[in-house]
């Protein structure tokens, strides 16, 4: 029997599915989903949200966009009657990796929610020729490698709006491109994609690099890897104001269109602004208001009624300040403007502090934002605490109506419906599908915290998620992994913060007693996936040290009995969904008070594994949660960090000299086994920057983090059924970190939408 959907999509093939070829067949479905997509735009009446932001790491969308739109299943059925695989299908679309992390994932999180909850939001951002590089790891060093992602045919559909955008006094013409949101059972609504016509791939050269000289052929090139060190950033500037600019005459035009007059925007639009990155905003929508009759005082007011913040990190060199001169250089348009606003904070403040331009000369795009916006957020209740009380002090004494929190989310579909469907069918046997939709109905699971048969057949799905990624992994990288070992997973961009070095140090711990004769309760496998900031030489140290280490272990028969280290190449979405669903301990372990909150931490923890984790970000409202008893909780309190840079005493060598086990792991670096591994250069480089640096104090929480995980181990060996139970705790806890949640909040906060 043919259904409807089937039958449209044989048309599209102009051939039966089975003669179709997979390549037809994703053009055919790329088609069907776009048309009933479609017939879901409803139209906008009241405020409708703009979600500004230089990232949005959507991931590929062909499964998605079939769950949302409730044809997954039908497809699926239709195409395998016909001998065709729709996992095979999924191969052939190029993930758009246009983010870095977490930032820009959960703005793709946001726009599922929004759809999803029927209200109007769409997103503005750039349309990168090349997202986040590809990272290749061939002989043990990160390389990096442009990421061509964008085909003829896909899902952002070119446009004829065009919009003039003058950048250095030269007019540049940013063209639209759509792409259809759809909510699960939700509406449509769009993400705006701007790009030149004029973007030249040829001139990218080795790697990475291009020629930096001619904006019109590179503006929207490149996605910048989030670098630590940020000289020669003047390209992002330029990026910045093309997508301000010319999602600011978006708006401008939309409300006009639904009859808005200039003076009262407000009501028409809300527009939150990620980060700094679209800051600049702010500016160039009071200079469009004032070209339309607005005056300045006036102008401000709208702005600031209409805009929103969000701050996702305290780590101050990540806050962006500009140069004046550059500014000058770039959008003179703005910088009479931005003046008149710093002249305009000083008189509601004495508090250098907080000024817009400082006396360095330098432009402080976060000060711009708290000033004239209405709302300034952080992203878990922690990181708001800490910005109120240290990072953004002066400014909540100021403003502290403006001040609010909004725990980050995610979204349930991709997370848990799309990468872990034979869970979520297990769940709906037990509690029904209403949790699709209202995720807090996931708390019902805890009626079956004592049922063995449930408890088991968690734990066969967890270990069918663990063969499934051991063959992935030998697919794609030809290395085999232990499915019966302990799974530990450390997956996120790599950062000292972050403290990959951590896990690292205790690997060579664990591997120096194997071969002392102390064996662990458990094989242990363990899993890292992270891209360095390709400037970033530390980061790319650490990588190079797991890297070798994984070899010293392969090498040695007794310790790869024991454990076994595995780097995932080029860790983006797609790996993601197949990395998550397989793990069994999350390691989630920055530095207190660095983590501004986390949202792997959230996906890990709806896929049923345990955390072992700080008192940081979100971590902190996932243990409020779960309880103490079903989360590993160790190391320092983000009070004593932050007393302790206060203090300013921190010495890793006295940690150093002190600790015989600090000492043997971090010599153990630049041993023989190790530089016969790998490289004595990078090796020594990484060991010197622990012992004269450690900025991020890895050897104060080493001891207890040892404890913790080898007690989490012991835990896993000893009681098979109490870790499932663990498990199916987290699980029926997770409800609350649902971005339709976030987004809830949001709305009734700062937005009032619809
Ligand atoms: C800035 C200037 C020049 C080049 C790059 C950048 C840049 C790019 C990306 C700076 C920062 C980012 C991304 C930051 C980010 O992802 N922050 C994370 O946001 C998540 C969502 O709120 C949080 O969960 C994480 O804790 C936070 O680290």
């Amino acid at each position: 029997m043919n259904t409807p959907v089937e039958a449209r999509l044989t048309q599209l093939c102009g051939k039966s599915l089975r003669e179709a070829s997979n390549g037809e067949l994703y053009q055919a479905l790329l088609k069907l989903t776009q048309e009933c997509s479609e017939k879901k735009v409803a139209p906008v009446k009241g405020r409708k949200l703009y979600y500004i932001s230089a990232e949005f790491l959507i991931g590929k969308l062909l499964s998605n966009n079939l769950i949302n739109l409730g044809l997954y299943d039908e497809i699926r059925g239709a195409l395998s009657a016909a001998g065709k695989d729709l996992a095979e299908l999924e191969e052939l679309e190029n993930e758009p990796s246009l983010g870095n992390g977490g930032l820009g994932r959960l703005a793709a999180c946001f726009l599922d929610s929004l759809a999803t909850l029927d209200l109007p939001g769409d997103g503005i951002g750039l349309r990168y020729h090349c997202g986040l590089f590809r990272q290749d790891l061939k002989d043990g060093f990160q390389k990096e490698h442009p990421d061509m992602w964008l085909t003829d045919t896909g899902w952002a559909q070119r446009t004829d709006t065009v919009y003039p955008v003058v950048l250095a006094g030269k007019t540049y013409n940013a063209r639209l491109y759509r792409l259809a949101v759809t909510g699960y059972n939700g509406r449509t609504n769009t993400l705006n994609l701007f790009d030149l016509d004029t973007i030249d791939e040829s001139i990218i050269g080795q790697g990475i690099d291009f020629d930096k000289t001619d904006i019109e052929k590179n503006l929207t090139l490149f996605l910048y890897p989030d670098d630590s060190d940020r000289a020669g950033k003047l390209l992002r500037v330029y990026q910045q104001y093309l997508m301000v600019s010319a999602g600011a005459q978006l708006i401008l035009a939309e409300c006009v269109a639904r009859g808005c007059k200039y003076d009262d925007l407000a009501k028409y639009a809300a527009i939150q602004i990620n980060d700094t990155h679209p800051s600049m905003v702010i500016p160039e929508l009071i200079r469009l208001l004032g070209e339309h009759g607005v005056d300045f005082d006036k102008a401000v007011e709208i702005v600031t009624e209409t805009c929103a913040y969000t701050n996702h990190t305290i780590l101050a060199e990540a806050l962006e300040k500009w140069p004046r001169g550059d500014l000058a250089l770039i959008v003179p348009q703005l910088m009479p403007i931005i003046e008149k606003l710093d002249r305009l904070a000083r008189t509601r403040t004495q508090d250098s502090s907080t000024y817009i331009i400082d006396d360095a000369g330098l432009v402080h795009m976060a000060s711009m934002d708290i000033h004239f916006t209405h709302s300034t957020n952080g992203v878990a209740a922690l990181h708001t605490q800490i910005l109120k009380d240290s990072e953004l002090s002066n400014f909540y004494r100021l403003y502290p109506e403006k001040f609010n929190n909004k725990t980050n989310g995610i979204t349930f579909r991709r997370w848990l419906l799309e990468c872990n469907p034979a869970l979520a069918s297990q769940i709906e046997s037990l509690i029904g599908g209403g949790f699709k939709k209202d995720a807090r109905e996931l708390g019902k699971l805890m009626d079956y915290v004592d049922n063995d048969a449930v408890l088991a057949k968690f734990s066969s799905i967890k270990r069918d998620n663990k063969r499934a990624l051991a063959d992935w992994l030998y697919l794609k990288q030809g290395v085999r992994i232990n499915p019966d070992a302990m799974f530990s997973i450390q997956s996120k961009r790599l950062h000292e913060y972050k403290r990959q070095q951590l896990n690292l140090l205790f690997l060579i711990h664990q591997y120096l007693e194997i071969k002392s004769g102390h064996l662990p309760s458990v094989p242990l496998v363990s899993i890292f996936g992270a891209k360095a900031a390709p400037a970033y030489t530390t980061a790319k140290d650490i990588i190079h040290a797991l890297i070798a280490l994984s070899k010293v272990i392969a090498a040695d028969a007794q310790a790869s009995k024991w454990m076994q280290i595995v780097f995932v190449e080029n860790y983006n979405v797609t790996a993601a969904e197949k990395v998550i669903p397989a793990c069994d301990l999350s390691e989630q372990i920055s530095l207190a008070s660095k983590e501004a909150s986390g949202t792997g931490n959230m996906k890990f923890m709806l896929n049923g594994a345990v955390t072992l984790g700080t008192m940081d970000g979100a971590n902190v409202e996932i243990a409020e949660r779960v309880g103490e008893k079903n989360i590993y909780i160790f190391g320092q309190s983000s009070g004593q960090v932050i007393a302790s840079y206060a203090r300013g005493t921190y010495r890793a060598r006295d940690w150093y000299d002190s600790d015989f086990n600090i000492r043997r792991a971090v010599d153990f670096l630049t041993g023989e086994e190790m530089r016969s591994a790998g490289s004595g250069e990078s090796l020594g480089r990484l060991r010197a920057q622990l012992i004269d640096s450690d900025w991020f104090q890895t050897f104060p929480d080493f001891n207890a983090y040892v404890v913790r995980k080898t007690q989490a181990m012991q835990d896993y060996a000893a009681d098979p059924v109490h870790w499932a139970r663990m498990s199916l705790i987290n699980v029926a806890k997770a409800g609350f970190f649902s971005s339709d949640r976030t987004i809830e909040e949001y709305n009734r906060d700062i937005w009032h939408l619809g």
